[in-house]
């Protein structure tokens, strides 16, 4: 297998908003993220993948952007980002930037002036439509709530957006767009940046027919892996850098597509399949399912295999979608809180791909149980849904639903970093409001805590990413699942040149008796429990065990 910087790497993703507040208004900002670069550093990180920090409304976050080459006001300048880019290189963290270009915000002057007019020059820039029977062009649902069409009373025609009504569709199929993308990310790069993590970019090719009910929305259209292609040829390829498509609705033949080297497209991809196995049928995450430890190990294993020699995985539990996964596949009881993050973050690590760690999961972060209300929420995806779900639907409950958003919303990967006990954890100074609330299990999970515990879920991410500087076999061995149907213990190998790894992890509260568990001829690399039992293993116990028959 060909080696590569990236596949080595430890991603750590920082969403900026919520990573450390440098100048007392409560939302965090590039300042402080450079007063933090020696925390990453030293867990043995060696790239960041930054959320958006490009000026934007927020109605999303940042994921609508109106100026991709301007910072957010709320995060600093320019000026702050060229420091934080020189900081991070001069102790040798990378960094990646996100890139958001399936749309834009609506405020960004090229959608303001493709609105203008049916002749301005930028108007095919976006995806406009007329009405067909006086409605939206077709029945698209957007990924968010409501209809994926708004209609603008200026020039009488339709515009697309998957997401909200405020980050209008770009238009791929014109090559004037790409050439700004391309010209935009050829900008970042000369500046110094280290690769890009690419939104929903699998969405960027729509149907040449869009007058059609019934049509799933646009992943993996036919175009995307030839703009890719483009893309590789007139940007990508000029530099040494790490690409990551995020790519939902996506299986493994299709990645290897993406990312398989001859293909010269991107380096890996995020797939989704396994944050799909607690959730429902028809209301997704907004009603989870009790969820299968065979159905996770099946779907992550099938990634594992399919992809050796021919594509590249990339790891992840969890980012700022996503709830923690402690709290989602783990335990959050503080009984159980730390043994199952380091349950998880080991079975997740010694994988074949590149891990990536969301900041707080290296400190076992767990959802927000403070947040009972609505209010407590920013979200506008989890805001849109109790509107569309209770208030116009009535299909949940507010109780229902409360609980769906309890277990679900992306506002849980969303609260300030806990960096202490003081006041408002140390992510913004005492008296300042954050912009959303702390969780209120700070004052006993945060960093300074768990910094001078040699036993915490930090040490334990510490000590992972320094095996994998020493043993290839974490990066380029391959990946072999034993006793599939088991429903409590994940057990798997894997092998390089002379040597093996055994993860063996018990995903239950309980004590378990499996043969799989002795150490015979292999050697503890690594484990939650000091002492060892042999066949019984404890609650949520995970053993990494290595042999090495050329050292035997
Ligand atoms: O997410 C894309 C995406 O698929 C989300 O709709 C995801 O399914 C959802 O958040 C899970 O609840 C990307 C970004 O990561 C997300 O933060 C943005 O809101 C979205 O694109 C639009 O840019
Ligand atoms: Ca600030």
């Amino acid at each position: 297998m060909k080696k590569y910087w990236w596949k080595e790497a430890v991603v750590y993703q920082v969403y900026p908003r919520s990573f450390q507040d440098s100048n007392g208004d409560g939302i965090g900002d590039l300042n402080g993220i450079s007063q933090r670069l020696q925390y990453i550093k030293d867990l043995g990180a060696d790239v960041i993948w930054l959320n958006p920090i490009y000026a934007s409304p927020n109605d999303d976050m940042g994921y609508d952007i109106s100026d991709y080459q301007a910072i957010m006001a709320d995060f600093g300048d320019m000026r702050d980002f060229d420091s934080l880019l020189e900081k991070a290189h001069h102790i040798g963290l990378k960094i990646v930037m996100d890139l958001v270009v399936n749309h834009s915000s609506d405020e960004h002057h090229w959608f303001v002036e493709s609105r203008s007019s049916r002749q301005n020059p930028y108007r095919d820039y976006y995806i406009w439509r007329d009405p067909v029977d006086g409605h939206e062009p077709n029945d698209w649902h957007s990924m968010f709530a409501g209809k994926a069409w708004t209609f603008d009373e200026t020039t009488r025609q339709y515009y697309l957006h998957l997401f909200s009504k405020k980050q209008p569709d770009l238009n791929w199929k014109n090559p004037k767009v790409r050439n700004e993308v391309y010209d935009m990310m050829s900008w970042w790069l000369d500046k110094g940046v280290d690769g890009f993590r690419m939104d929903v970019i699998n969405c960027i090719d729509k149907p040449d027919n869009l007058e059609v009910n019934g049509m799933p929305l646009p992943h993996n259209g036919k175009r995307v892996h030839e703009y890719l292609q483009e893309m590789n040829r007139c940007v990508l390829s000029k530099y040494d850098i790490m690409t990551v498509g995020e790519m939902s609705h996506t299986d493994p033949e299709e990645a290897i597509r993406y990312t398989a080297d001859q293909r010269h497209e991107l380096n890996m991809i995020f797939q989704f399949e396994h944050m799909d196995v607690d959730q429902d049928a028809a209301l997704g995450k907004w009603r989870p399912q009790k969820w299968a430890l065979s159905e996770l190990k099946q779907i992550m294993s099938h990634w594992q295999v399919q992809l050796d020699q021919k594509g590249w995985n990339s790891l992840y539990w969890n980012n700022h979608d996503q709830p923690r996964v402690v709290s989602r596949f783990g335990s959050d009881d503080p009984q159980f809180r730390a043994l199952s993050a380091k349950m998880l973050g080991a079975v997740l690590h010694f994988q074949q791909g590149t891990p990536y760690i969301y900041q707080g999961e290296e400190l076992g972060m767990t959802n927000a149980h403070n947040f009972t209300s609505l209010e407590d929420y920013r979200d506008l995806e989890t805001i849109g849904a109790y509107r569309e779900l209770v208030t116009e639907r009535h299909v949940l409950t507010p109780k229902e639903m409360m609980k769906g958003i309890a277990h679900s919303s992306r506002d849980h990967a969303r609260t300030p970093m806990q960096w202490s006990d003081e006041s408002n954890a140390g992510f913004c100074a005492a008296g300042v409001t954050p912009w959303i609330g702390l969780n209120a299990n700070y004052q006993t999970i945060n960093v300074a805590q768990q910094l001078q515990d040699k036993d915490s879920v930090y040490h334990f991410y510490q000590e992972m990413n320094a095996l994998r500087k020493k043993l290839p076999i974490i990066v380029y061995g391959d990946y072999v699942l034993i006793d599939p149907e088991d429903e409590e213990v994940w057990t798997y190998l894997r092998n390089y040149e002379n040597a093996q790894i055994k993860v063996i992890a018990n995903f239950t509260d309980r004590e378990v008796i499996r043969d799989s568990g002795e150490i015979g001829n292999y050697r503890k690399l690594l484990g939650n429990y000091a002492d060892d039992t042999g066949k019984v293993l404890r609650p949520y116990e995970v053993k990494v065990l290595y042999q090495d028959s050329n050292k035997a």
